[in-house]
């Protein structure tokens, strides 16, 4: 239920093994490095300490380096970020509403549910409202989590590739029910979703 059901999942999965796999990089490196240090250089092996002078090459070098890393993990991680705030044109808008501790899916139609239902292969822009108090809005699944802000509206766009039902959970605490706020979403194909949005 967890796994990744779409290409975005992928993406974000992607950008985290690229962070992820540069901080192991590193944890290791530095840490063989100093184990190499203290036995290298312990009393008994290096009696007597040397001056060491500045070196321009290995501090160019320890600049350059990681500000090109960290300039590479934002790119990634921005570029997939971007890609979850634009609203792709023809995209279908449901507007959520958060309350205590419950979700509601309107559908512009005069439909209501308390799950959420969508058709495959389709953009959908949730407009996420909250009635009371801020809640946040998860789809693990797809690897993304949007704040439903009491006041404001927010958005969220996900696209559905594969049919199935996932599990969507509030992701800010809101109070005495919080870990109950669950629900699910449904990813139809056209027609199965065609049946069900004109069956009132
Ligand atoms: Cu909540």
């Amino acid at each position: 239920m967890f796994g990744q059901a779409t290409k975005y999942a992928e993406s974000v999965d992607s950008v985290m093994l690229l962070i992820v796999g540069i901080s192991v990089f590193f944890l290791l490196g530095v840490t063989a490095a100093m184990i190499y240090f203290v036995i290298r250089y312990n009393k008994k092996r290096n009696p007597k300490a040397s001056q060491i002078e500045g070196n321009t090459k290995l501090e160019i070098a320890w600049i350059v380096i990681p500000t090109a890393l960290v300039l590479v993990m934002f790119y990634y991680g921005y570029a997939v970020f971007h890609e979850s705030r634009v609203v792709p044109k023809g995209a279908m808008t449901v507007k959520v509403i958060a309350r205590m501790w419950a979700w509601e899916f309107d559908y512009n139609n005069g439909k209501k549910s308390g799950e959420l239902y969508i058709p495959v292969n389709r953009a959908i822009k949730l407009e996420l409202n909250s009635m009371d108090v801020n809640h946040s809005l998860y789809i693990p699944a797809f690897r993304i989590k949007e704040d439903v802000i009491y006041g404001r509206e927010n958005y969220m766009v996900i696209q559905p590739d594969k049919i199935g039902t996932y599990v969507i959970a509030c992701a800010e605490y809101c109070g005495l029910n919080h870990s109950h706020m669950y629900s699910k979403l449904h990813v139809l194909s056209k027609k199965d979703f065609e049946k069900w949005i004109s069956d009132n």
